[in-house]
């Protein structure tokens, strides 16, 4: 036996004003839900038993945003006078803006290829589209001109899971990499995630080059004006406006 508690996080004003079960979350139905999904999907350890149970939640249900989950194993076989052991997590929706760009073939087929494929993802929404832009090559200029765009998706991937659907998307693309900026079929890079600030070698965010790039801030500005960049403090259309008329 085990004792799963927890808190979802929505925005109960709809519901509280026009009394409509509709516009908020049945907690029988997920109850229910959640029982049926335990029994269906057997795990060894509770820590991916909760995950999944946090997935499957923010997967269903667009408008919780957030979730809080404690399961409990109180019968835990530890052989000492331990109460229970347990583990806790929350879980959220993120909001990501990625640039994507494409150079080689029918560029405007890879940039619809890119949002098809990630918004087929359960755990990705695309939110938000700018328009398709063409830009001359930045950085290394002897390549054709790239068709490039802004995307707002809402995702429950960690920014490293995200990175990898990115790379697979870009594979199935057909993308080689050979020179290091050179043409491509299909480049998806993640500029922002949250506030988030993070530096691995695999992945540096916010994108280390985007303030410097019109090709990226030209498109994200049209979505996303009044989102801030963490690290030069500064919102998207200040760091736009700087950039469109240092290159006049
Ligand atoms: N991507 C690069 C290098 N240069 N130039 C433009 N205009 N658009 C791009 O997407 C682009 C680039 C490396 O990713
Ligand atoms: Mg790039
Ligand atoms: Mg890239």
């Amino acid at each position: 036996k085990f004792v799963l508690s927890g808190k979802l996080y929505v925005d109960l004003h709809p519901a509280g004003i026009s009394d409509d079960l509709h516009k908020t979350v049945d907690y029988g139905k997920i109850c229910n839900w959640i029982t049926e999904f335990t029994k269906a999907h057997p795990c060894k350890l509770i820590e991916a038993a909760v995950e999944q149970i946090a997935s499957g939640i923010l997967i269903q249900y667009p408008i919780i945003n957030k979730v809080s989950l404690t399961l409990k194993k109180p019968w835990a076989p530890i052989g000492l006078p331990v109460d229970c052991a347990g583990v806790s997590i929350t879980r959220c929706r993120h909001t990501v803006y990625l640039s994507i760009g494409s150079n080689i073939g029918d560029k405007n087929h890879f940039l619809d290829f890119a949002l098809e494929e990630l918004d087929k993802d359960e755990k990705i929404n695309v939110t938000k589209v700018s328009d398709y832009i063409v830009t001359e090559p930045y950085g290394y200029t002897n390549q054709d001109k790239f068709l490039n765009a802004a995307v707002e998706i809402k995702t429950i991937y960690s920014p490293d899971e995200l990175l990898r659907k990115i790379h697979k998307i870009e594979q199935e693309a057909g993308r080689v990499r050979e020179i290091h900026c050179g043409p491509r079929t299909l480049d998806i890079d993640i500029i922002l995630y949250d506030e988030l600030v993070m530096n691995t070698p695999e992945l540096t965010i916010p994108h280390i080059e985007a303030a410097k790039r019109l090709f990226v801030l030209e498109p994200l500005n049209q979505i996303a004006p009044y989102v801030y960049h963490p690290i030069k403090k500064k919102y998207i259309f200040e760091l736009y406006d700087q950039i469109s008329n240092m290159k006049g």
